[in-house]
């Protein structure tokens, strides 16, 4: 997989050199590449922001630079696609349907990233992600890449951050662990909460048995294994129904019509 990382902080992304992530790159299973809006300006100040149109706090990403630096990742990844829709005919009989990158656009305005977002991702060859500062991108932008790009306005929860790099980093980790062979035991990922039928994990020990006056469930140390994955069902069931009900709801609707 190849991601490019846009953003006038690309030392932001310097964490994704490090543990897992940092290592698949050192493998070849994933090469990442950031990009500097700024180095697509003219002036001497190197200008990516501007006051919005039609007034309003704040400054705007100017559209420029940033569909400068989308272009220098087309043509680095194969120029024929900054065509629009280019290739299509010919790689069909090859690749299947030719598949333009992924441009996600990361705001709180965006469809929200989830588990089945990171998995489909995970899929893909090629992703962009465009991390805007100051009140957002300008939506031509968005606009105009539709026709080299498949664009994903995307949000990691409801709430606000300055900017988007931090919600690229939790997007291109979350993705990035699903590669095959990122992660050593690639088990762990069928378990953990949110993947499979969506509900939370449960609560995990290790030694001493005894620790602090708080002790390991006796069940986990009797070796009987099928009455440590019912105790786990159970618990994950219990720790969804208090701390999710909104995952727990779906849940139930869904084993609902399972059994019908
Ligand atoms: Cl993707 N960007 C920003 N700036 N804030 C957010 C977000 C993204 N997701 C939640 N809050």
């Amino acid at each position: 997989m190849r991601i490019d990382l846009l953003s006038i902080f690309p030392e932001f992304f310097d964490v994704l050199d490090l543990s897992l992530i940092g290592r698949a790159q050192q493998d070849g299973l994933l090469e990442v590449n950031r990009i500097q809006p700024r180095d697509f300006t003219t002036d001497k100040h190197r200008t990516v922001d501007s006051p919005p149109a039609g007034g309003g706090a704040g400054m705007v990403m100017k559209p420029e630079p940033i569909a400068q630096a989308l272009e220098s990742v087309l043509q680095a990844s194969g120029g024929d696609a900054v065509e629009p829709h280019a290739g299509e005919s010919d790689s069909a009989a090859d690749s299947g349907p030719s598949q333009r990158p992924v441009l996600i656009i990361p705001t709180p305005s965006g469809e929200l990233f989830t588990q089945r977002a990171a998995e489909e991702l995970a899929q893909r060859d090629h992703l962009v992600f465009a991390a805007g500062r100051f009140e957002g991108i300008d939506q031509r932008v968005s606009d105009w890449a539709q026709d080299h790009f498949e664009v994903r306005p995307m949000s990691i929860g409801d709430y606000v951050l300055n900017g988007g790099e931090a919600a690229v980093v939790v997007m291109a980790e979350a993705i990035t662990r699903l590669i095959p062979g990122v992660i050593g035991n690639p088990e762990s990922l069928d378990e953990e909460s949110h993947a499979g039928d969506g509900l939370l994990e449960y609560p995990v020990y290790t030694k001493p048995a005894q620790w602090r006056g708080h002790e390991t469930p006796q069940i986990l140390l009797s070796g009987d294994h099928a009455k440590i994955a019912a105790w786990r069902r159970e618990q994950q069931e219990l720790r969804t129904r208090k701390g999710r009900p909104d995952i727990w709801a779906r849940h139930v609707v869904a084993q609902e019509r399972e059994s019908r």
